[in-house]
């Protein structure tokens, strides 16, 4: 007889514990996938964006860049990634609180800064972070506005204070967040 509710509790406990896992691991249908294109207009790899209770998770996979480089990654506003170009026309910081630049500035931060990328020794970037600022939709803070959003790469790094975009340098990648 105890046994028996021992292996009943056991059972519920697995049930929950299923479903909680499948709440929390978003599925696929809902997963942006990001092309990453250079300045000469070759992909160099994907980001996967997914909504959770947390905030907006970024599953970057990257390759080609340059291992001693650190890299600014940003938001910016609008969502065109012109090929062969500076990308230039991804305009600023996605910025729907107008907020000062930097996540390290007292007036911080943009909803599209993001934390610096670091390439490993074959010029690989495999990490993910999730983005509180932003959600995956088009309200307030939504990156699917009216006009896009696009995820920039920088050859330099985001010093996280420097207005209005840290000094990181030059537009080296661009991706289209649709
Ligand atoms: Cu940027």
């Amino acid at each position: 007889m105890t046994s028996k509710i021992i292996w009943i509790i056991t059972a519920i406990i697995l049930i929950i514990g299923i479903s909680y896992l499948y709440q929390t691991v978003p599925n696929k249908s809902d997963i942006k996938m990001v092309t990453m294109i250079d300045n000469a207009g070759e992909a160099i790899g994907t980001i996967a964006l997914s909504e959770t209770k947390a905030g907006v998770l970024f599953n970057i996979d990257l390759k080609g860049l340059n291992p001693d480089g650190e890299h600014a990654i940003h938001i910016h506003e609008k969502g065109k990634c012109t090929p062969l170009s500076t990308f230039k026309d991804a305009g600023g910081h996605y910025n729907p609180m107008d907020n000062k630049h930097g996540m390290k500035h007292p007036e911080g931060q943009h909803a599209g800064d993001m934390p610096n990328l670091k390439p490993d020794s074959a010029g690989i970037i495999q990490v993910a972070f999730v983005n509180l600022h932003v959600t995956l939709d088009s309200g307030k803070s939504g990156v699917l506005d009216e006009d896009g959003s696009a995820i920039i790469i920088h050859a330099g790094a985001d010093d996280h204070v420097s207005q209005p975009s840290g000094a990181a340098g030059n537009r080296i990648a661009c991706g289209v967040i649709e």
